[in-house]
Formats: structure tokens, C-alpha cells, sequence
């Protein structure tokens, strides 16, 4: 039998207090889905504790972003995986691409995060995913095998975690990788996993993210090693999310 998928909405760099008639939305909606998945929703962080409060009680975990690998210091801007904790997150994603990209993120600083989140309980969610120039030079599974053993780190074997492979040129494009493509990819990150963390690696899913919408859910959903979603845009409007929940 194949374990609960796990479907997580990344807001980005969207969201502010009126949109949390988007999260009300979804929790309302949500009691009559019969899916049997775990559902979170990762908002902006200053939009964590007021998410935590419409959230309470009901079946949607929260999630960060984002967390610094420090637990506390002079990091001016920076929100640290306690301070996550403390506003409500039991989740959070680290070494997004765009992170990776914007940020000169590191598989060593992904690292380093993900000690950081493991230490205080946070659940991470890991990103990995190669460029189009990195796909199209043959190079996809090497690459993203590549992050998977940097960026994973010890302790890992003994929590809960998820990896999500996001190919960098679907993100937000509306462009996916055929079915055959996802799979391959998602076959070389749960090789990568296991050569890294050994046999406790099998338990943690591996999501796809990169343009999931309502009407390619399914078919992702369904192909073998994908454990789930990570969905940005299509997570913004209660009704698409929904619509990707139910195709779980
Ligand atoms: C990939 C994904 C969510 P989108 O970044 O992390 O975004 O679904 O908008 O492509």
C-alpha cells in the first residue's frame, strides 16, 4: 500500500491578512474531502500566527518558507526555525530554487538548515531540481542526485522529512516534465536518499512542485515515487487547492 500523499501549498512572497479568506476557505471546505492526505500551507512568515489561529483544530499543518541555520544572532531580515516554531509551523521548506537562485543557497547551508529545523522538531521539506541547460546537457538525475546527498543532512535518518523535486524551468512557467521524466528523476532522488541516509530514507515521500494545477494533479499524483505536491501559485485560491487535494 502506498502512504498518504502529502500536499503543501507554498504562498511565496504572497499574502496578507485579507488573504487569509483563502485559508478559512479551505478549511471549511476541506471536512467533506474524503482524500487520505496530509495537507500544509506554508504562508509568508509574517502571516504564520494569524494562519496558526484560523487553522486550529483542523486537518491543515503550517509550514515555513524558509529558516536561517543560526538559532539566534545578528542576522538582520532573518527568521530562525525556533522563532517558526513559535509562531505555529510544524513544517518548513528549505533550499528552494528560488532560494538557491536568488540567494546562492548551497547544498552545505541546505544542510545546515535542515539541522537547524530537525533540532527544534521542525518537519523540513527539501528542494532539489536542475536548470533547463542542466536538463537539456543529459544532466538532470546527476545533478538533483548531487543535491539530494549535499543537502540532506544525519540526523535526517531518524526524523521525518520530505524531499520535493522541483525542475527549476517548470517553476511558475506552467511548463511539467512528461510523466516518464518524473519518474526517472523521482527513481535517481530515492537512490540518492538512501546511499545518503541508508534504509530509513525509504519512509520519507519525495513531492513533485513545478506548475501542479488542478487539471495535471492526477496524473502527477499517480506516478510511482511521487508522494505528494508542492504547489505554489495553485495554492492561492482555495478552490484550485482543493481541486489538487481531491485529485490525491
Ligand atoms: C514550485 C512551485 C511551488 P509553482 O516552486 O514551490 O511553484 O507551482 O507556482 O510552479
Amino acid at each position: 500500500k502506498q502512504s498518504v500523499k502529502l500536499i503543501v501549498g507554498n504562498w511565496k512572497m504572497h499574502g496578507v491578512a485579507a488573504d487569509l479568506v483563502e485559508a478559512r476557505a479551505l478549511i471549511e471546505s476541506v471536512h467533506d474531502v474524503r482524500a487520505d492526505c496530509r495537507i500544509a500551507l506554508c504562508p509568508p512568515a509574517t502571516l504564520t500566527d494569524r494562519m496558526r489561529q484560523v487553522l486550529a483544530g483542523g486537518r491543515i499543518e503550517l509550514g515555513g518558507q524558509d529558516c536561517h541555520q543560526a538559532p539566534s544572532g545578528a542576522c538582520t531580515g532573518s527568521v530562525s526555525a525556533e522563532m517558526l516554531v513559535d509562531a505555529g509551523a510544524t513544517l518548513v521548506i528549505l533550499g528552494h530554487s528560488e532560494r538557491r537562485g536568488a540567494f546562492g543557497e548551497t547544498n552545505e547551508e541546505v544542510s545546515a538548515k535542515v539541522e537547524a529545523a530537525i533540532a527544534v522538531g521542525l518537519e523540513p521539506i527539501v528542494c532539489v531540481g536542475e536548470t533547463l541547460e542542466q536538463r537539456e546537457a543529459g544532466q538532470a538525475a546527476a545533478i538533483v542526485s548531487a543535491q539530494v546527498e549535499g543537502s540532506l543532512a544525519d540526523g535526517l535518518s531518524e526524523r521525518p522529512f520530505a524531499v520535493a523535486y522541483e525542475p527549476v524551468w517548470a517553476i511558475g512557467t506552467g511548463l511539467t516534465p512528461s510523466l516518464e521524466q518524473i519518474a526517472e528523476v523521482h527513481a535517481a532522488v530515492r537512490s540518492a536518499m538512501i546511499r545518503r541516509l541508508g534504509q530509513a530514507a525509504r519512509r520519507a515521500p519525495i513531492l513533485y512542485g513545478g506548475s501542479v494545477k488542478p487539471d495535471n494533479a492526477a496524473e502527477i499524483l499517480g506516478v510511482s515515487e511521487v508522494g505528494g505536491a508542492l504547489v505554489g501559485g495553485a495554492s492561492l485560491k482555495a478552490e484550485d487547492f482543493l481541486k489538487i487535494i481531491r485529485a490525491a
